[in-house]
């Protein structure tokens, strides 16, 4: 096998069997409903992106309480699996595979977006910045957050276990924990956003608690081999500066605490989230190598990046986010080396079909 062959050769995630080694990364398109359902308009989207060998899903609400941008879909209502189940049904019958990211945005909400207009919640009481997007189609700076109370964690474990259950009942092939990207897994990691004196705060081992416990649970659900986690050590919220003091060895710590669960693998954004890669910016082999399981890289790869990660073992998949925005048929061009589509960045969040549905693939005509 020659080295740029590697990456469309099948394997195994965990429990998952996967055709070829591109992974679809969570892309958020804010196309579902004001209560987070998709229309069919999702099942004919994922559909025709069901050639990756594992489609991640759009970062996906867990409880109402986790929400924070208007039309991003749930996994929490039974309206919400039974939109799901047509997607998971489209693309198994395509033949792709397909696994939700279970999403809580912590402090990254706004009062509007909450029940009652309450507080979002974080760690800390210490305000988001960047801009969260409304029902009223407009932006606005996350409110300020309210801290959790130590008793309230389970509720929020509780959460997250009853989401990766829906997540079963709809049809997914497993789940993927986001605890990336400052949200509220992740505003735990950072000692930045988390200022807690109890044992979800201070030490590197109280503050990696949460998301451990967190991923036991939804383990217990799923068995962790249908688990996966994405973390992003070196990426900044936009508007914010919202880093660990020292990401290497809190990130390292996590990696080596989430390998012991035997979960089906790690997904790290490598460098700034939609930014170019920066993978030398951080130790991912010695993240990696902590976690001593399936490793899925992303961000900022190209071709000849995801060849050469994937043929000199860096990675075993390559997630690919906004490539898979305007090629659906992404596995198809890189095994020919072909163009690919460029995106409409107007359509990425929000509308309907207009660069959604409509990008096209290389059709019979032009693979004849
Ligand atoms: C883009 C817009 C809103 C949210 C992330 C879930 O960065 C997101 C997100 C991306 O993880």
């Amino acid at each position: 096998m020659t080295a740029d062959q590697a990456l469309f050769q099948p394997t195994k995630i965990g429990a998952i069997d996967v055709a070829n080694r591109v992974a679809m990364a969570p892309l958020t398109r804010s196309r579902a409903d004001m209560a987070g359902v998709h229309s069919d308009l999702a099942v004919q989207y994922y559909r025709q992106r069901a050639t990756a060998g594992l489609i991640i899903t759009e970062a996906t609400n867990i409880s109402r309480q986790g929400r924070g941008y208007a039309f991003t879909p749930g996994i929490y209502t039974d309206a919400h699996v039974a939109a799901w189940r047509r997607v998971t049904d489209a693309v198994h019958q395509a033949g792709g595979k397909i696994v939700t990211q279970l999403w809580h945005v912590g402090r990254m909400s706004h009062v509007s977006l909450q029940e009652n207009g309450a507080a979002p919640v974080a760690p800390s009481a210490i305000q988001a910045g960047e801009l969260v997007f409304l029902e009223s189609q407009t932006q606005a700076p996350p409110s300020m957050p309210r801290a959790l109370e130590t008793d309230e964690i389970p509720g929020i474990i509780a959460d997250y276990r009853h989401a990766a259950l829906m997540a079963k009942h709809a049809g997914f092939d497993g789940v993927e924990v986001h605890a990336a990207n400052s949200y509220l897994l992740d505003q735990f990691i950072r000692d930045s956003t988390n200022r807690r004196t109890d044992r979800y705060g201070g030490s590197v081992e109280n503050r990696t608690r949460l998301p451990v416990e967190v991923i036991t649970a939804v383990s217990e659900v799923w068995g962790s081999d249908r688990v996966g986690v994405r973390l992003s050590p070196m990426s900044r919220a936009v508007g914010d500066t919202s880093l660990d003091s020292n990401p290497q060895a809190t990130y390292g710590h996590l990696a080596r605490e989430l390998g012991k669960l035997g979960l089906g693998y790690l997904h790290a954004i490598e460098g700034q989230t939609r930014g170019a890669n920066a993978a030398a910016a951080f130790d991912y082999k010695a993240l990696h190598a902590a976690f001593g399981g399936r490793y899925i890289a992303n961000n900022g790869y190209d071709r000849q990046l995801a060849i050469d990660a994937v043929a000199s073992n860096h990675a075993d998949m390559i997630a690919f986010g906004q490539p898979y925005i305007g090629n659906p048929d992404l596995v198809d061009r890189l095994r020919r080396n072909m163009a690919l589509n460029e995106n409409d960045k107007s359509t990425f969040y929000g509308g309907g079909a207009k660069g959604y549905t409509d990008y096209p693939s290389l059709g019979a005509t032009v693979r004849a």
